[in-house]
């Protein structure tokens, strides 16, 4: 089920607990119960059966992550920070902040349902 989706640009920060070189890019955004899920773009994001998530680029598992506004991240307003279990860290950003903090609270939301297996 979506939770929520839309255009949000993102990079990665930190990888397997390595800093990152960020490269910031707008994509397709998909919230699902335990997972985000990246798409270059809406289309790539069409779930039919054979390909129930569509064509992700990337993906990020939200069981026992965190997010909250991203602090002295960026020059970039209205950051979130997202720092997942596995030691990846992400920064997503949208120019409208209502937009960003529904975001937030869809992200949080849902990080707190999802389940730890
Ligand atoms: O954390 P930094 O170094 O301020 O991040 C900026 C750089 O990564 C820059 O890339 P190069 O140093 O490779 O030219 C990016 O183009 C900027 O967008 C980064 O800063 P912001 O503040 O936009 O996250």
């Amino acid at each position: 089920m979506i939770e929520r989706q839309g255009r949000l640009y993102w990079t990665k920060l930190v990888e397997a607990g390595k800093k990152q070189r960020k490269n910031w890019i707008q994509q397709w955004v998909v919230l699902l119960a335990n997972n985000l899920l990246f798409y270059k773009d809406q289309k790539q994001a069409v779930m039919t059966k054979s390909m129930p998530h569509g064509k992700p680029d990337s993906s990020c598992d939200l069981r026992g992550a965190e997010i909250d506004w991203a602090r002295d991240k960026s020059s970039k307003k209205n950051v979130l920070e997202l720092k997942t279990v596995r030691g990846l860290s992400l920064l997503l950003q949208h120019e409208d902040i209502s937009t960003i903090q529904k975001w937030l609270t869809a992200i949080k939301v849902t990080i707190q349902r999802a389940v730890i297996c």
